[in-house]
């Protein structure tokens, strides 16, 4: 998809299209849409940053509790997004035994204990074993520096949304 053919769609089409780059957020979407036309994808990315980091403290947790668990209940209810579905198959959470879908929820449950928001990687940048090694070492962190830790990674998880629908066969729908 060019970029030409971005700067051509209208409002409800950029949403439909873009306003699960970041998981349960199309606000974003429909913030950046008036921010037409875009150069390039780089730019397009910039505007999301742009808006994550205008955010308070309070509205960047917000964000952060938008996103399911990482073998999760909506992972066991099939409740997921697409595209978070796809992402934590990726990381083999849909292949986890027992014994592993029990250690997730304790470290997940902990985590949320902790910090009152969700445990958030990049799955498609990580396999299962970093998943649990990250999960672990960052409980460690203190609040501050846990919600950064997190902001990054939902940036790093919406470019390479942002990236697969421009570049991929999601083309065809328009
Ligand atoms: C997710 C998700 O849904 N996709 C991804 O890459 N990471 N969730 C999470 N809690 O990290």
């Amino acid at each position: 998809m060019e970029i030409s053919a971005v700067n051509a769609l209208t409002y409800e089409e950029f949403v439909e299209l873009f306003g699960n780059v970041v998981e349960k957020s199309p606000i974003i979407s429909a913030a950046i849409w008036s921010h037409r036309p875009f150069k390039d994808l780089t730019d397009i990315e910039a505007h999301i940053t742009e808006f994550i980091h205008s955010l308070s403290d309070s509205g960047k947790e917000g964000l952060l509790r938008c996103h399911p668990d990482l073998a999760g209940r909506d992972l066991q209810s099939g409740t997921l997004t697409r595209e978070s579905r796809e992402e934590q198959s990726q990381a083999g959470m849909t292949a986890l035994d027992s014994a592993e879908i029990l250690l997730m929820h304790r470290l997940n449950s902990e985590y949320k204990e902790r910090f009152g928001f969700p445990f958030i990687i990049c799955a498609r940048l990580n396999n299962k074993a970093d998943i649990v090694r990250r999960l672990s070492e960052r409980l460690k962190n203190d609040r501050a520096a846990e919600r950064e830790l997190a902001i990054e990674e939902v940036k790093k998880i919406s470019s390479l949304r942002l990236h697969n629908i421009v570049l991929s066969g999601i083309q065809t729908k328009l």
